[in-house]
Protein backbone atom coordinates (compact mmCIF):
# COMPACT_ATOMS: atom_id res chain seq x y z
CA UNK A 1 0.00 0.00 0.00
CA UNK A 2 0.89 3.56 -0.35
CA UNK A 3 1.14 5.99 2.60
CA UNK A 4 1.68 9.51 2.71
CA UNK A 5 4.32 11.54 5.13
CA UNK A 6 3.78 12.71 7.59
CA UNK A 7 1.83 10.10 9.05
CA UNK A 8 1.11 12.08 12.33
CA UNK A 9 0.73 15.96 10.91
CA UNK A 10 0.73 18.72 13.62
CA UNK A 11 2.96 19.61 16.57
CA UNK A 12 3.93 16.08 17.40
CA UNK A 13 8.08 16.44 18.01
CA UNK A 14 10.42 13.87 18.88
CA UNK A 15 8.25 10.84 17.99
CA UNK A 16 9.64 7.33 19.81
CA UNK A 17 8.24 4.17 18.92
CA UNK A 18 8.35 0.61 20.68
CA UNK A 19 6.21 -3.14 19.75
CA UNK A 20 4.63 -4.78 22.09
CA UNK A 21 2.95 -7.92 21.41
CA UNK A 22 2.58 -7.22 17.62
CA UNK A 23 1.36 -3.62 18.06
CA UNK A 24 3.18 0.03 18.31
CA UNK A 25 3.37 2.56 20.63
CA UNK A 26 4.65 6.09 20.16
CA UNK A 27 5.46 8.91 22.14
CA UNK A 28 5.81 12.64 21.59
CA UNK A 29 6.95 15.72 23.46
CA UNK A 30 4.67 18.09 24.83
CA UNK A 31 6.76 21.27 26.43
CA UNK A 32 4.26 23.37 28.36
CA UNK A 33 1.11 21.64 27.59
CA UNK A 34 -0.80 19.33 29.77
CA UNK A 35 -1.65 16.55 30.00
CA UNK A 36 2.66 15.64 29.16
CA UNK A 37 3.47 12.98 26.32
CA UNK A 38 0.70 12.17 24.20
CA UNK A 39 0.57 8.22 23.18
CA UNK A 40 -0.73 6.76 20.54
CA UNK A 41 -0.87 3.03 19.11
CA UNK A 42 -0.58 1.84 15.67
CA UNK A 43 -1.00 -1.85 14.21
CA UNK A 44 0.80 -1.04 10.67
CA UNK A 45 2.82 2.65 11.89
CA UNK A 46 1.04 4.65 9.51
CA UNK A 47 -2.77 4.96 11.40
CA UNK A 48 -2.00 6.27 14.80
CA UNK A 49 -4.72 6.74 17.00
CA UNK A 50 -4.20 8.99 20.26
CA UNK A 51 -4.83 6.64 23.43
CA UNK A 52 -4.12 9.39 26.32
CA UNK A 53 -1.19 10.87 27.78
CA UNK A 54 1.64 9.90 29.69
CA UNK A 55 2.05 12.20 31.98
CA UNK A 56 -1.64 12.63 33.57
CA UNK A 57 -1.20 14.31 37.26
CA UNK A 58 0.61 17.08 38.60
CA UNK A 59 2.79 15.17 40.81
CA UNK A 60 4.37 13.35 37.58
CA UNK A 61 5.11 16.45 35.65
CA UNK A 62 5.84 20.11 37.29
CA UNK A 63 4.77 22.89 34.84
CA UNK A 64 4.14 25.49 36.70
CA UNK A 65 5.44 28.82 35.25
CA UNK A 66 6.97 26.99 33.04
CA UNK A 67 8.25 29.00 29.91
CA UNK A 68 6.92 28.09 26.05
CA UNK A 69 9.13 25.54 24.82
CA UNK A 70 10.15 24.25 28.16
CA UNK A 71 9.03 21.72 30.30
CA UNK A 72 8.77 18.28 28.67
CA UNK A 73 11.78 17.55 26.75
CA UNK A 74 11.89 14.24 23.97
CA UNK A 75 10.25 11.33 25.80
CA UNK A 76 11.31 7.71 24.76
CA UNK A 77 9.05 4.96 24.71
CA UNK A 78 10.96 1.41 25.48
CA UNK A 79 9.07 -2.34 26.47
CA UNK A 80 10.88 -4.73 29.01
CA UNK A 81 9.47 -7.62 30.66
CA UNK A 82 5.56 -6.89 30.12
CA UNK A 83 6.34 -3.13 31.27
CA UNK A 84 6.04 -0.06 29.22
CA UNK A 85 8.85 3.21 30.10
CA UNK A 86 8.67 6.43 29.03
CA UNK A 87 11.93 8.79 29.39
CA UNK A 88 12.33 11.99 29.41
CA UNK A 89 13.49 15.20 30.59
CA UNK A 90 12.29 18.23 32.31
CA UNK A 91 13.86 20.38 30.94
CA UNK A 92 12.60 23.51 33.41
CA UNK A 93 13.60 21.68 36.23
CA UNK A 94 16.50 19.61 34.64
CA UNK A 95 15.54 16.47 35.91
CA UNK A 96 15.57 13.20 33.98
CA UNK A 97 13.04 10.49 34.84
CA UNK A 98 10.94 7.67 33.67
CA UNK A 99 7.33 6.71 34.64
CA UNK A 100 6.38 3.08 33.48
CA UNK A 101 2.81 1.37 33.31
CA UNK A 102 2.00 -2.60 33.04
CA UNK A 103 -1.42 -1.75 31.27
CA UNK A 104 -0.72 0.82 28.23
CA UNK A 105 -4.16 1.93 29.02
CA UNK A 106 -4.07 2.99 32.33
CA UNK A 107 -2.14 4.77 34.88
CA UNK A 108 1.36 5.62 34.38
CA UNK A 109 3.83 5.44 37.43
CA UNK A 110 4.95 8.41 39.65
CA UNK A 111 8.76 9.47 38.37
CA UNK A 112 11.94 7.94 39.25
CA UNK A 113 14.40 10.09 38.72
CA UNK A 114 17.95 9.66 37.06
CA UNK A 115 21.22 11.75 38.01
CA UNK A 116 22.42 12.00 34.72
CA UNK A 117 22.56 15.02 32.84
CA UNK A 118 22.11 16.21 29.38
CA UNK A 119 18.60 16.03 27.57
CA UNK A 120 16.92 13.33 25.34
CA UNK A 121 17.18 10.64 27.66
CA UNK A 122 16.73 7.18 26.48
CA UNK A 123 16.72 2.94 27.93
CA UNK A 124 18.33 0.11 26.56
CA UNK A 125 17.65 -3.40 28.39
CA UNK A 126 19.58 -6.40 27.18
CA UNK A 127 19.85 -9.62 29.72
CA UNK A 128 18.39 -8.13 32.78
CA UNK A 129 20.54 -5.07 32.40
CA UNK A 130 19.01 -1.80 31.93
CA UNK A 131 21.45 1.51 30.21
CA UNK A 132 20.02 4.82 30.72
CA UNK A 133 21.39 7.09 27.71
CA UNK A 134 21.17 10.63 27.92
CA UNK A 135 22.89 13.84 25.32
CA UNK A 136 24.86 15.20 28.33
CA UNK A 137 28.53 15.08 30.01
CA UNK A 138 29.85 12.18 31.65
CA UNK A 139 31.63 11.99 35.00
CA UNK A 140 34.83 13.48 33.86
CA UNK A 141 33.05 16.12 32.01
CA UNK A 142 33.11 14.40 28.68
CA UNK A 143 30.16 16.01 26.23
CA UNK A 144 28.41 13.64 24.31
CA UNK A 145 25.99 10.57 23.92
CA UNK A 146 26.47 9.54 27.71
CA UNK A 147 25.34 6.38 29.41
CA UNK A 148 25.25 4.35 32.80
CA UNK A 149 23.82 1.28 34.03
CA UNK A 150 20.88 1.88 36.50
CA UNK A 151 19.11 -0.11 38.41
CA UNK A 152 15.43 -0.14 36.98
CA UNK A 153 13.37 -0.39 39.95
CA UNK A 154 15.48 2.79 41.93
CA UNK A 155 17.04 4.77 39.09
CA UNK A 156 20.29 4.62 40.96
CA UNK A 157 23.41 4.57 38.57
CA UNK A 158 25.31 1.27 38.81
CA UNK A 159 27.93 2.72 36.79
CA UNK A 160 29.44 5.71 35.95
CA UNK A 161 28.43 7.97 33.12
CA UNK A 162 30.38 7.54 30.50
CA UNK A 163 30.76 9.34 27.08
CA UNK A 164 30.22 6.81 24.28
CA UNK A 165 30.25 8.22 21.40
CA UNK A 166 30.58 12.15 19.86
CA UNK A 167 29.10 11.99 17.05
CA UNK A 168 30.21 12.56 13.24
CA UNK A 169 30.56 16.41 13.91
CA UNK A 170 27.40 18.10 13.60
CA UNK A 171 26.08 20.61 15.76
CA UNK A 172 23.67 19.74 18.72
CA UNK A 173 24.32 15.72 19.15
CA UNK A 174 21.32 14.51 20.45
CA UNK A 175 18.41 11.75 20.88
CA UNK A 176 20.47 9.03 21.32
CA UNK A 177 18.67 5.61 20.98
CA UNK A 178 20.69 2.10 21.11
CA UNK A 179 19.82 -0.86 19.45
CA UNK A 180 20.86 -4.53 19.13
CA UNK A 181 20.69 -5.69 15.88
CA UNK A 182 22.24 -9.27 14.35
CA UNK A 183 24.72 -9.21 17.31
CA UNK A 184 25.27 -5.60 17.14
CA UNK A 185 24.86 -2.44 19.18
CA UNK A 186 24.11 0.23 16.67
CA UNK A 187 23.91 4.18 18.31
CA UNK A 188 21.69 6.35 16.53
CA UNK A 189 21.66 9.93 17.13
CA UNK A 190 20.20 13.25 15.43
CA UNK A 191 22.67 16.19 14.74
CA UNK A 192 22.84 19.98 13.06
CA UNK A 193 19.41 21.20 15.43
CA UNK A 194 15.69 20.43 14.71
CA UNK A 195 15.64 23.13 12.13
CA UNK A 196 16.95 23.16 8.25
CA UNK A 197 20.32 21.17 8.87
CA UNK A 198 18.81 18.45 11.07
CA UNK A 199 19.85 14.90 10.25
CA UNK A 200 20.23 11.32 12.05
CA UNK A 201 23.88 9.42 11.96
CA UNK A 202 24.76 6.26 13.48
CA UNK A 203 27.99 4.31 14.67
CA UNK A 204 27.91 0.46 15.33
CA UNK A 205 29.75 -1.28 18.10
CA UNK A 206 30.72 -5.24 19.53
CA UNK A 207 30.18 -3.87 22.57
CA UNK A 208 27.24 -1.65 24.93
CA UNK A 209 30.37 0.16 25.76
CA UNK A 210 31.58 1.21 22.58
CA UNK A 211 33.79 1.97 20.96
CA UNK A 212 31.39 3.37 18.55
CA UNK A 213 32.65 4.15 14.90
CA UNK A 214 30.74 4.50 11.99
CA UNK A 215 30.53 1.14 9.05
CA UNK A 216 29.11 3.61 6.33
CA UNK A 217 28.15 7.27 5.13
CA UNK A 218 27.02 9.62 7.63
CA UNK A 219 24.36 10.85 7.58
CA UNK A 220 21.74 7.76 7.13
CA UNK A 221 18.63 10.21 6.80
CA UNK A 222 18.34 14.14 5.92
CA UNK A 223 16.65 16.58 3.95
CA UNK A 224 19.12 19.36 4.52
CA UNK A 225 19.91 19.24 0.84
CA UNK A 226 16.51 18.27 -0.64
CA UNK A 227 15.73 21.44 -1.98
CA UNK A 228 13.28 22.92 -3.01
CA UNK A 229 11.50 20.51 -0.96
CA UNK A 230 8.50 21.27 1.54
CA UNK A 231 9.52 18.56 3.77
CA UNK A 232 12.46 19.77 6.03
CA UNK A 233 14.22 19.25 9.41
CA UNK A 234 13.73 15.35 9.36
CA UNK A 235 15.87 13.95 12.18
CA UNK A 236 15.24 12.88 15.94
CA UNK A 237 14.16 9.62 15.25
CA UNK A 238 13.97 6.13 16.10
CA UNK A 239 14.22 2.69 14.73
CA UNK A 240 11.42 0.11 14.37
CA UNK A 241 10.89 -3.66 12.74
CA UNK A 242 7.19 -3.45 11.34
CA UNK A 243 5.11 -6.89 11.42
CA UNK A 244 6.56 -7.97 8.14
CA UNK A 245 10.16 -8.02 9.39
CA UNK A 246 10.60 -4.75 7.28
CA UNK A 247 12.75 -1.64 8.97
CA UNK A 248 11.77 2.31 9.40
CA UNK A 249 12.81 5.31 10.89
CA UNK A 250 9.80 7.00 12.48
CA UNK A 251 11.19 10.80 12.75
CA UNK A 252 10.31 14.67 12.96
CA UNK A 253 10.44 17.14 10.45
CA UNK A 254 8.36 19.69 9.39
CA UNK A 255 6.44 21.12 6.13
CA UNK A 256 6.84 24.66 5.25
CA UNK A 257 4.45 27.35 4.37
CA UNK A 258 5.19 27.35 0.63
CA UNK A 259 8.27 25.90 -1.30
CA UNK A 260 9.69 29.27 -1.62
CA UNK A 261 8.84 30.31 1.96
CA UNK A 262 11.19 29.20 4.75
CA UNK A 263 8.75 29.07 7.46
CA UNK A 264 6.67 26.45 9.12
CA UNK A 265 3.35 27.12 11.52
CA UNK A 266 2.36 23.01 12.24
CA UNK A 267 5.51 22.51 14.35
CA UNK A 268 7.16 18.87 13.71
CA UNK A 269 5.10 16.24 13.03
CA UNK A 270 6.06 12.46 12.76
CA UNK A 271 7.49 11.16 8.97
CA UNK A 272 8.02 7.57 8.43
CA UNK A 273 10.87 6.55 5.94
CA UNK A 274 11.57 2.85 4.79
CA UNK A 275 15.48 1.64 5.94
CA UNK A 276 17.27 -1.46 4.89
CA UNK A 277 20.13 -3.32 6.01
CA UNK A 278 22.89 -3.41 4.14
CA UNK A 279 26.70 -4.99 5.40
CA UNK A 280 25.79 -3.95 8.44
CA UNK A 281 24.60 0.06 8.21
CA UNK A 282 21.54 1.58 7.40
CA UNK A 283 20.44 2.65 3.88
CA UNK A 284 17.58 5.09 4.29
CA UNK A 285 14.65 6.21 2.09
CA UNK A 286 15.59 8.03 -0.92
CA UNK A 287 19.30 7.89 -0.79
CA UNK A 288 19.40 9.25 2.66
CA UNK A 289 16.09 11.34 2.33
CA UNK A 290 12.33 11.90 3.25
CA UNK A 291 9.96 11.71 1.09
CA UNK A 292 6.04 12.85 1.13
CA UNK A 293 4.93 8.92 -0.19
CA UNK A 294 5.99 5.26 -0.07
CA UNK A 295 4.52 1.84 -1.14
CA UNK A 296 5.74 -0.96 1.68
CA UNK A 297 3.64 -3.77 2.22
CA UNK A 298 0.67 -4.20 3.97
CA UNK A 299 -2.51 -4.36 3.34
CA UNK A 300 -4.16 -1.04 5.15
CA UNK A 301 -5.53 1.94 4.42
CA UNK A 302 -4.15 5.35 5.71
CA UNK A 303 -7.36 7.20 7.04
CA UNK A 304 -8.02 10.60 6.79
CA UNK A 305 -8.07 13.12 9.32
CA UNK A 306 -11.50 13.31 11.43
CA UNK A 307 -14.10 16.20 11.48
CA UNK A 308 -13.43 17.03 14.70
CA UNK A 309 -16.35 18.19 17.50
CA UNK A 310 -17.38 17.72 20.54
CA UNK A 311 -18.94 14.68 20.03
CA UNK A 312 -16.37 13.16 18.04
CA UNK A 313 -13.15 13.85 20.69
CA UNK A 314 -12.42 12.95 24.12
CA UNK A 315 -11.65 16.48 26.48
CA UNK A 316 -9.29 13.96 27.64
CA UNK A 317 -7.77 12.56 25.24
CA UNK A 318 -7.73 14.90 22.14
CA UNK A 319 -7.36 17.82 23.86
CA UNK A 320 -5.17 19.75 26.13
CA UNK A 321 -4.16 22.74 28.57
CA UNK A 322 -1.72 25.00 29.09
CA UNK A 323 0.65 24.33 32.11
CA UNK A 324 -1.02 24.25 35.27
CA UNK A 325 -4.77 24.12 34.73
CA UNK A 326 -8.08 24.43 37.24
CA UNK A 327 -10.27 21.45 36.68
CA UNK A 328 -13.31 23.89 37.71
CA UNK A 329 -12.95 26.43 35.08
CA UNK A 330 -13.87 23.96 32.57
CA UNK A 331 -17.17 21.83 31.99
CA UNK A 332 -16.68 19.60 29.04
CA UNK A 333 -19.18 17.20 27.46
CA UNK A 334 -20.34 16.33 23.92
CA UNK A 335 -22.97 19.09 23.72
CA UNK A 336 -20.42 21.95 24.89
CA UNK A 337 -17.86 23.42 26.39
CA UNK A 338 -18.38 25.52 29.60
CA UNK A 339 -15.44 27.50 29.88
CA UNK A 340 -14.84 30.09 33.29
CA UNK A 341 -12.50 32.73 32.59
CA UNK A 342 -9.95 34.34 35.46
CA UNK A 343 -7.59 37.38 34.83
CA UNK A 344 -4.93 35.60 33.32
CA UNK A 345 -4.45 36.00 29.23
CA UNK A 346 -2.95 34.07 26.77
CA UNK A 347 -0.04 36.82 26.81
CA UNK A 348 0.93 35.13 30.00
CA UNK A 349 3.71 32.64 31.37
CA UNK A 350 0.68 31.16 33.67
CA UNK A 351 -2.56 28.77 32.51
CA UNK A 352 -5.35 31.26 31.27
CA UNK A 353 -8.16 29.31 30.77
CA UNK A 354 -7.71 27.73 27.53
CA UNK A 355 -8.46 24.11 25.60
CA UNK A 356 -6.95 23.52 22.10
CA UNK A 357 -6.06 20.47 19.49
CA UNK A 358 -2.93 20.81 17.86
CA UNK A 359 -3.81 22.33 13.85
CA UNK A 360 -3.04 19.60 11.71
CA UNK A 361 -3.18 21.06 8.46
CA UNK A 362 -2.83 24.27 6.37
CA UNK A 363 -6.45 24.30 5.12
CA UNK A 364 -9.27 24.14 7.40
CA UNK A 365 -12.71 25.97 8.14
CA UNK A 366 -13.46 25.71 12.38
CA UNK A 367 -16.85 27.17 13.48
CA UNK A 368 -17.93 27.45 17.09
CA UNK A 369 -21.03 28.91 18.60
CA UNK A 370 -20.53 31.09 20.98
CA UNK A 371 -22.63 32.46 24.33
CA UNK A 372 -21.19 34.76 26.95
CA UNK A 373 -22.00 36.97 30.05
CA UNK A 374 -19.12 39.44 30.41
CA UNK A 375 -15.23 38.96 29.84
CA UNK A 376 -14.03 37.75 26.92
CA UNK A 377 -13.41 34.31 24.83
CA UNK A 378 -13.08 33.08 21.61
CA UNK A 379 -10.70 31.45 19.09
CA UNK A 380 -7.76 31.73 19.01
CA UNK A 381 -4.44 30.46 16.82
CA UNK A 382 -2.14 30.27 19.39
CA UNK A 383 1.81 29.59 19.11
CA UNK A 384 3.01 30.93 22.19
CA UNK A 385 2.03 34.00 24.43
CA UNK A 386 3.67 36.32 22.22
CA UNK A 387 2.15 34.95 18.83
CA UNK A 388 -1.11 34.54 18.80
CA UNK A 389 -4.72 35.53 16.50
CA UNK A 390 -7.53 35.76 18.91
CA UNK A 391 -11.16 36.12 17.23
CA UNK A 392 -13.44 36.98 20.19
CA UNK A 393 -16.65 38.20 21.68
CA UNK A 394 -15.88 40.76 24.28
CA UNK A 395 -18.43 43.27 26.48
CA UNK A 396 -17.84 46.59 26.46
CA UNK A 397 -19.91 49.53 28.41
CA UNK A 398 -21.72 49.70 25.19
CA UNK A 399 -22.96 46.13 24.67
CA UNK A 400 -21.20 43.30 22.95
CA UNK A 401 -18.27 43.28 20.19
CA UNK A 402 -16.13 40.75 17.92
CA UNK A 403 -12.94 41.48 17.56
CA UNK A 404 -10.22 40.30 16.08
CA UNK A 405 -6.59 40.49 17.76
CA UNK A 406 -3.27 39.74 16.10
CA UNK A 407 -0.52 39.54 18.76
CA UNK A 408 2.62 39.30 17.00
CA UNK A 409 6.18 39.89 19.09
CA UNK A 410 4.33 41.58 21.74
CA UNK A 411 3.24 44.22 19.89
CA UNK A 412 -0.92 43.84 20.43
CA UNK A 413 -2.88 45.26 17.38
CA UNK A 414 -6.81 44.78 17.45
CA UNK A 415 -7.71 44.89 13.83
CA UNK A 416 -11.18 45.02 13.53
CA UNK A 417 -14.47 44.92 16.11
CA UNK A 418 -18.26 44.40 14.78
CA UNK A 419 -21.27 45.19 17.08
CA UNK A 420 -22.68 41.74 17.75
CA UNK A 421 -25.14 40.42 20.91
CA UNK A 422 -23.99 38.16 23.59
CA UNK A 423 -23.83 35.59 21.27
CA UNK A 424 -22.72 34.60 18.20
CA UNK A 425 -20.82 31.95 15.94
CA UNK A 426 -17.08 32.56 14.93
CA UNK A 427 -15.34 31.06 12.07
CA UNK A 428 -11.83 31.01 11.12
CA UNK A 429 -10.82 29.51 7.74
CA UNK A 430 -7.34 29.06 7.00
CA UNK A 431 -4.72 28.15 4.05
CA UNK A 432 -1.44 27.83 4.04
CA UNK A 433 -0.59 31.58 4.00
CA UNK A 434 -3.37 33.49 5.99
CA UNK A 435 -6.02 32.58 8.63
CA UNK A 436 -9.36 34.60 7.87
CA UNK A 437 -11.68 35.37 10.34
CA UNK A 438 -15.92 35.82 10.60
CA UNK A 439 -18.50 36.23 12.78
CA UNK A 440 -22.02 35.52 12.33
CA UNK A 441 -25.24 36.63 13.94
CA UNK A 442 -26.71 33.45 11.77
CA UNK A 443 -28.12 35.76 9.70
CA UNK A 444 -25.03 37.84 8.24
CA UNK A 445 -21.53 37.00 8.41
CA UNK A 446 -18.98 39.90 8.88
CA UNK A 447 -14.98 39.53 8.01
CA UNK A 448 -13.50 40.23 10.54
CA UNK A 449 -10.01 40.45 9.14
CA UNK A 450 -6.98 38.47 8.76
CA UNK A 451 -3.39 37.31 10.01
CA UNK A 452 -0.35 36.27 7.91
CA UNK A 453 0.63 32.75 8.84
CA UNK A 454 4.27 33.45 8.57
CA UNK A 455 4.65 35.04 11.87
CA UNK A 456 2.67 32.50 13.76
CA UNK A 457 5.88 30.47 12.87
CA UNK A 458 8.58 28.52 14.06
CA UNK A 459 10.76 30.65 12.02
CA UNK A 460 9.35 34.12 13.62
CA UNK A 461 8.59 33.25 17.14
CA UNK A 462 11.09 30.45 17.94
CA UNK A 463 10.80 27.24 20.11
CA UNK A 464 9.40 24.04 19.59
CA UNK A 465 5.60 24.29 19.23
CA UNK A 466 2.94 24.63 16.50
CA UNK A 467 0.19 26.27 15.99
CA UNK A 468 -2.87 24.90 18.42
CA UNK A 469 -6.70 25.98 17.54
CA UNK A 470 -7.84 26.75 21.34
CA UNK A 471 -10.57 28.01 22.94
CA UNK A 472 -10.36 30.73 25.48
CA UNK A 473 -12.06 32.80 28.17
CA UNK A 474 -10.89 35.48 30.14
CA UNK A 475 -12.28 37.61 32.94
CA UNK A 476 -14.89 36.12 35.60
CA UNK A 477 -16.86 34.77 33.22
CA UNK A 478 -18.73 32.09 31.76
CA UNK A 479 -18.50 31.22 28.33
CA UNK A 480 -21.13 28.63 26.37
CA UNK A 481 -19.04 26.97 23.11
CA UNK A 482 -21.44 25.39 21.12
CA UNK A 483 -21.57 23.52 17.96
CA UNK A 484 -17.86 23.32 17.46
CA UNK A 485 -16.61 22.29 13.86
CA UNK A 486 -13.06 21.86 12.94
CA UNK A 487 -12.94 20.04 9.11
CA UNK A 488 -9.59 19.96 7.07
CA UNK A 489 -9.97 20.32 3.37
CA UNK A 490 -6.72 19.34 2.36
C1 LIG B 1 14.75 17.81 21.69
C2 LIG B 1 15.91 17.64 20.82
C3 LIG B 1 15.36 18.20 19.62
O1 LIG B 1 14.94 17.52 23.02
O2 LIG B 1 14.60 19.24 19.96
O3 LIG B 1 14.87 17.73 17.45
C4 LIG B 1 14.48 19.23 21.36
N1 LIG B 1 15.51 17.62 18.50
O4 LIG B 1 16.31 16.35 20.59
C5 LIG B 1 13.13 19.68 21.75
O5 LIG B 1 12.16 19.02 21.00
Amino acid sequence: MIYKNPVLSGFYPDPSVCKANGRFYMVCSSFQYFPGVPLFESGDLVNWKQIGYVLTRKNQVALENVNSSGGVFAPTIRYNDGRFYMVTTNDTTHENFYVYTDDIYGEWSDPVTVEQDGIDPSLFFEDGKAYFISNGSDSEGVHGVVQCEIDIATGKKLTPSRCIWQGSGGRYLESPHMYKIDGRYYLMAAEGGTEYGHMITLAVSESVWGEFAPRGENPILTNRNKAPYIIQGIGHGDLVCDNNGDWFILSLGFRQIHLWMTYHTLGREVFLTPVRFRDGWIKAGRDGTTDDSYEIKGDFCQKPLPVFTFASTDPHIDWCFLRCPVPENYELSAESYILHGTDVTLDEVGSPTFIALRQREFDFELSVALELDCGEAGISMYMCEQEHYDAAIRKTYSGYEALLRLNIGGIRHIENTVKVSGSARLIVRADNLFYKFYVSDGEKESFLGMGQSKYLSTEVSGGFTGVMTGLYAVGENTARFTDFKCEYTN
